[in-house]
Formats: structure tokens, C-alpha cells, sequence
């Protein structure tokens, strides 16, 4: 029990991680009912996004169609000026009030994207990455692994029940998906905090393996 005086533990940052289609958004909302369930507080969040200022910056990302092609450089600095924004406004004042935040992509995502897929120095992205969040890592990285084609497949079929428009990544070849996801293996081959799950299962499974993680992460 915290007294009056003493600050909650810091929350814990979970972010999740992967290509198009993979389950990203379905199972960051799982796990947060099954935090929630057990009486945590629990905040879900994505990238580019999470405020109002790097909603705007995501729409200019990923919904518009410019009449000039975006350079790879200006996609990456924009990507880390909707970063900064959701750190210091809604990422960081939730983790030091308690508040677990579960987020749909991070920083790993432009390793992936913007280093592996866009082929953009890795040294440069660091070195921005450090600017941005200083020593700030998640404490758990929950990688959602599967084929490009199954992906795509799924990402494609929701679009069509719902109706959106695809976005602006989701017009590249399929090259620049596998260099992605070669991306995210090589990050997580390299760093203890990556947990990779096979997407191609069924949710139920994939979400027994979740609630194992979640378990550990919680304690509870
Ligand atoms: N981007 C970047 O370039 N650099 C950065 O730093 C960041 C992002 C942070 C954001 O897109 C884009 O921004 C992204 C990278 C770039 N571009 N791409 N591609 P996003 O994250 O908003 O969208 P997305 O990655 O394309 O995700 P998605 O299409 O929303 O997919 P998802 O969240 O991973 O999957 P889902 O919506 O949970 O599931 C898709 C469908 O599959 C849905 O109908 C589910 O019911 C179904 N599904 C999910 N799991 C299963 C299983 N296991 N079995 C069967 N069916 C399933």
C-alpha cells in the first residue's frame, strides 16, 4: 500500500511490434482488459499518435496522398516529432502516476520501417531515438511475428469489411514488407526485452501465451 506522501511505482511501458495485419491492435486491447480485469490501471496508446498534435502528424503520414512524394528523411523526422510530443505529454506523466501503458508500435517500428524498410542510417535513427526518449526503454516488447502475405491478407480483409481507404505504407511492395520484418528479427535476436510470438496461430493461442507474459510482467 502507498501512503499519501509516497509515488505509486512507476507503471509498466508494453509495446507491440510487427507488421501490417499481424494482430497488433486486436491483442493490445486483450491485454488491457486482462490487466484492467485484476484491477490495474491500464492506458492503450499507439504511433504515430496518442495526442492531438501527433494525431495530426499521423494523418499527414499515413492518410494523406501528397501531390509530391514524402522523402524518407522528412517520414523520419516526422515520425520522432509525434513521438516526442505523445512521450512528454500522455507517455510519461501515465507511467509515473502508476498507469501501465500499452502501446501499438514505438520506436522499433522505425528501426524497422523507416532503417530496414526505407534503408535510412541506423546510426542516425539512434542517435534521434536517444534525443527523444534518453534511456527510456519498454519493459517488455511484444513482437507479433508472421509471413508478409498473411499479414497483408488480413489487413486487406479488414479494410474491405470496414471500408477505409488503404494508407500511404500500405501501397509499397512486397520487398519493403520483408525487409521490415527482417528488421524487427534482427532487433528481436538482439534485445532480451522482445518476446516473439507466432502470429500465424489462432488468437486463442496466441493469447494463452499473452496472459503467461502478462502474468509475469504483473506478478499477478
Ligand atoms: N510507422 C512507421 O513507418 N514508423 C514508425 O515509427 C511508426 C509507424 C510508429 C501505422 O500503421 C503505419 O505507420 C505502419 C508503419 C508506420 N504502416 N504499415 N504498414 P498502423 O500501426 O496503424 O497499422 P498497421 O501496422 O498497418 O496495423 P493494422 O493493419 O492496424 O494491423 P494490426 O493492428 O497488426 O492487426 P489487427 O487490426 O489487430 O488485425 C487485422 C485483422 O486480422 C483483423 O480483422 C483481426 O481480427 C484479424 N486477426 C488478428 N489476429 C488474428 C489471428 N491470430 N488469426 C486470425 N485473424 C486475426
Amino acid at each position: 500500500m502507498t501512503s499519501a506522501n509516497t509515488p505509486p511505482p512507476r507503471g509498466k511501458f508494453i509495446t507491440f511490434e510487427g507488421g501490417e495485419g499481424v494482430g497488433k491492435t486486436t491483442n493490445v486491447q486483450w491485454c488491457a482488459d486482462w490487466l484492467m480485469e485484476r484491477g490495474l490501471e491500464v492506458m492503450v496508446t499507439r504511433e504515430p499518435g496518442g495526442t492531438p498534435i501527433a494525431e495530426l502528424i499521423r494523418n499527414k503520414l499515413l492518410k494523406a496522398h501528397h501531390a509530391e512524394s514524402m522523402v524518407p528523411m522528412a517520414e523520419l523526422l516526422l515520425v520522432f516529432a509525434a513521438r516526442v510530443q505523445h512521450l512528454e505529454a500522455v507517455i510519461l506523466p501515465a507511467l509515473s502516476q502508476g498507469t501501465w501503458v500499452l502501446c501499438d508500435r514505438f520506436t522499433d517500428s522505425t528501426i524497422a520501417y523507416q532503417g530496414f524498410g526505407r534503408g535510412l542510417d541506423l546510426g542516425s535513427i539512434e542517435t534521434l531515438k536517444n534525443l527523444a526518449q534518453g534511456t527510456l526503454e519498454p519493459d517488455c516488447t511484444l513482437l507479433l511475428d508472421a509471413p508478409v502475405d498473411v499479414g497483408m491478407a488480413r489487413a486487406r480483409g479488414r479494410t474491405a469489411i470496414s471500408g477505409e481507404d488503404i494508407d500511404r505504407f500500405e501501397t509499397e511492395q512486397m520487398a519493403f514488407f520483408e525487409r521490415v520484418r527482417d528488421g524487427f528479427q534482427a532487433l528481436a535476436a538482439t534485445q532480451a526485452r522482445f518476446v516473439t510470438l507466432d502470429a500465424t496461430q489462432s488468437l486463442d493461442d496466441i493469447q494463452s501465451e499473452l496472459a503467461i507474459r502478462l502474468s509475469l510482467l504483473s506478478g499477478l
